[in-house]
C-alpha cells in the first residue's frame, strides 16, 4: 500500500509527502497531542495551514478533495471553512499511523458537524487518505447523504473488521 500522501491539483509545488516529511515539518506546524485540540483523539498531526505553505495553492484553489483509495471514500470540502483548523494526523504514539487507525494519514476536523448534518461534517475526517487534490469547483464526493447511507456504510465497516 501507499505509504505517501500525494498532493496535487491547482499548487505551486506538488508533493509526495512520507512519514519523515511530516515529522520534518517546522515545529510552529506541529500538533504533538491531537488530545488538545479534539478530545478524545490521540496522535501527532500537522495543521493544514502548514501543508499549505509546503503546497502553495493558486488563489484558484476553492475546494479541497480528500481521498481515499483503500476503500474508494472520497470527500470534497470547501477549503475556506477548514483552512484555520484543519489536521493532517500522521502518527500515533510517535509511531506510523497503522492502517487499522486509518492511517497512513487521516484528515481531522476540529469542532466539525455531526454527520451529515453540514458539509463540514464528521464523515470528512476521511481515513486512510493518500491523495489531497486542490480543485476550483467541488469535486467528487461519495459521502453518505443520509441516515440509511450512513448506517449502511457504518454497519459495513463493522464486517471489515
Ligand atoms: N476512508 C474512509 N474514511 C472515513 C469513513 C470511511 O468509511 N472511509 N467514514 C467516515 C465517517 S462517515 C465517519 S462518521 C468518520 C468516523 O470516524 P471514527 O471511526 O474515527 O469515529 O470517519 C469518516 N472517514
Ligand atoms: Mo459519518
Amino acid at each position: 500500500m501507499e505509504t505517501a500522501l500525494k498532493v496535487n491539483g491547482l499548487v505551486q509545488t506538488e508533493l509526495n509527502l512520507s512519514i519523515e516529511d511530516f515529522q520534518n515539518v517546522t515545529e510552529a506546524y506541529q500538533v504533538v497531542d491531537i488530545t488538545t485540540l479534539m478530545p478524545g483523539r490521540e496522535g501527532q498531526a500537522i495543521t493544514l495551514e502548514g501543508l499549505l505553505a509546503l503546497c502553495q495553492p493558486s488563489a484558484e484553489a476553492q475546494f479541497l478533495g480528500l481521498h481515499g483509495t483503500l476503500d474508494d471514500f472520497h470527500a470534497s470540502i470547501p477549503l475556506a471553512a477548514v483552512r484555520e483548523r484543519g489536521l493532517i494526523q500522521y502518527a500515533k504514539n510517535e509511531q506510523a499511523l497503522d492502517v487499522k487507525a486509518g492511517g497512513p494519514f487521516r484528515f481531522l476536523i476540529p469542532d466539525h458537524a455531526a454527520c451529515n448534518t453540514d458539509d463540514i461534517d464528521e464523515c470528512a475526517n476521511v481515513k486512510f487518505l493518500d491523495h489531497i487534490e486542490f480543485t476550483a469547483e467541488r469535486g467528487f464526493d461519495n459521502r453518505p447523504e443520509d441516515e440509511d447511507e450512513h448506517a449502511a456504510l457504518h454497519a459495513h465497516e463493522n464486517t471489515e473488521n
